[in-house]
Formats: structure tokens, C-alpha cells, sequence
């Protein structure tokens, strides 16, 4: 049993991740890891059925502080009954957006502010972050783009403005600029085989 490596894909609406997740889950077993994916808001059979609460509350929005205490409830069921355990067994979780989901939807674009989602996050996870984070930039109306083609319809955030898109871009740069020790940006406008490489050359550097 050794310590875990644990990754986190973040970005925008349509930007490529869960593409990219099943990619690289497949080359990192191929070269012999114990490799897991999992996806927030939920993880466990619990988390999962809070989130559906609020994606059952379309066209009725939450406020901001009730997102947020809601995902870090489902992001501390996540955390304790399957992160921790997962990482003490030596795997490497790969997880579709975490923490940095919160700082900007809730936090930064939604209007709470930074200061609050740490508190909360102090208070629900304490110091629980990524070993290495790739955040997916690209222009909101690529990526919005994408979804509406995959969706045929659209969910309860990528029916926003584009200023709340162009916001949580913004706040991503900015999350990339704070935790550059963990933080890679992503030219996620660029094919899928070319996004895969750089997301393999960064992993051979950092894990393997
Ligand atoms: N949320 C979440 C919060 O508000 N607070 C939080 O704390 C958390 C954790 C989750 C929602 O919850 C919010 C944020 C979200 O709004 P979701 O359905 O999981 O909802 O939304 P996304 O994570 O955005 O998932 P998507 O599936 O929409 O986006 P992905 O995973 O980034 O994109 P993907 O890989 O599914 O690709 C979309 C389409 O584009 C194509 C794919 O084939 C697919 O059709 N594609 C490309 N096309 C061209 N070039 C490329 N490089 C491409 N890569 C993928």
C-alpha cells in the first residue's frame, strides 16, 4: 500500500475533458498504474443522488451559498468514503473537476467570493487537493458549441450568459495563476490527438 497520485480535469462547458479522462486512463494503466475515474459533483451513490436534487430544480435556481454548501456536502462524501481510500491503496484517481469547480462557478463567477468557498472548504475537506490539476481553456463559444451538438439541449449553467462564461475562463487563468504548482493550462481548442500528447507529456513528467 503506498500513497496515491491524484489528478483533476477542469475548464468550462464542452472543453474536452471527459474526452481526454478516458484517454488517459487507458495510457496510465497501460503503463501499469492502478488507475480509477470519477466525477464531481458526486463519486458515491449518495453524492450522486444530492446533485440530482439540484439538477432536478431546473428553471427553480438555488442561491449561491446553497450550491455551494451542497457540493462541498457531496464533495465530502466523495472525499472521505472514496478519495482517501483509493489513495492509501497506491491508485491514481483521475477526477472530472473538483475544488476549482467551486472557486469558479460558485465562487468566482457566481459571486460568493474566494474567501467563502475556503472557509467552507476548510471546514469540509480541510487541506484535500489534487497532486496536479490540467485546466482546459478555450473560447466559451467553442466549447458551448460542443455541448449543444453532443446535448441537444442545454444544462442548468451552460444556459447562462456568455459574460458568465467569459467570467469562469477568467477565474480559471487566475486559479492556474495561484496554485502554479499543481496547475497546467490547456490549449483545449486544439484537436483531440494534440491535446492528448500534451496531457501524456505532462503525466510522464509529474507521475511516471
Ligand atoms: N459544477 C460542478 C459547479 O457549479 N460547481 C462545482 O463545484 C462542480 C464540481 C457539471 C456542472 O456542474 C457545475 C459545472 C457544470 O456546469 P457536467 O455535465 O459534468 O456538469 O458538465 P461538464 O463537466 O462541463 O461536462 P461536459 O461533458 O459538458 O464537458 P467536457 O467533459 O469538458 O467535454 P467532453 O469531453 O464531453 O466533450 C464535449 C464534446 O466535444 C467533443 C466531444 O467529442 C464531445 O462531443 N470534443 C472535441 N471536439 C473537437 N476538438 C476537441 N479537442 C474535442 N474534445 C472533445
Amino acid at each position: 500500500m503506498g500513497k496515491g497520485f491524484f489528478i483533476s480535469f477542469e475548464g468550462g462547458e464542452g472543453a474536452g475533458k471527459t474526452t481526454q479522462i478516458k484517454k488517459l486512463a487507458q495510457y496510465l494503466e497501460s503503463k501499469g498504474h492502478d488507475v480509477v475515474t470519477t466525477r464531481e459533483p458526486g463519486g458515491t451513490p449518495a453524492a450522486d443522488a444530492l446533485w440530482q436534487c439540484f439538477i432536478d430544480q431546473k428553471g427553480h435556481e438555488w442561491d449561491v451559498l446553497a450550491q455551494t454548501l451542497l457540493v462541498f456536502t457531496t464533495r465530502r462524501l466523495h472525499v472521505e468514503e472514496r478519495l482517501k481510500k483509493d489513495l492509501a491503496a497506491g491508485k491514481v484517481i483521475i477526477c472530472d473537476r473538483f475544488t476549482d469547480s467551486t472557486r469558479v462557478y460558485q465562487g468566482i463567477a457566481g459571486g460568493l467570493g474566494l474567501e467563502r468557498v475556503e472557509q467552507i472548504k476548510q471546514m469540509c475537506i480541510g487541506d484535500f487537493e489534487p497532486d496536479l490539476t490540467f485546466i482546459f481553456d478555450i473560447d466559451p463559444k467553442i466549447g458551448l458549441a460542443r455541448s449543444e451538438r453532443r446535448n441537444n439541449g442545454k444544462d442548468t449553467f451552460e444556459e447562462k450568459h456568455i459574460e458568465f462564461h467569459e467570467m469562469l475562463r477568467n477565474g480559471y487563468r487566475d486559479i492556474a495563476n495561484t496554485h502554479q504548482d499543481r496547475c497546467f493550462v490547456i490549449d483545449a481548442s486544439q484537436s483531440i490527438e494534440a491535446v492528448e500528447e500534451e496531457i501524456r507529456d505532462i503525466c510522464l513528467k509529474n507521475l511516471i
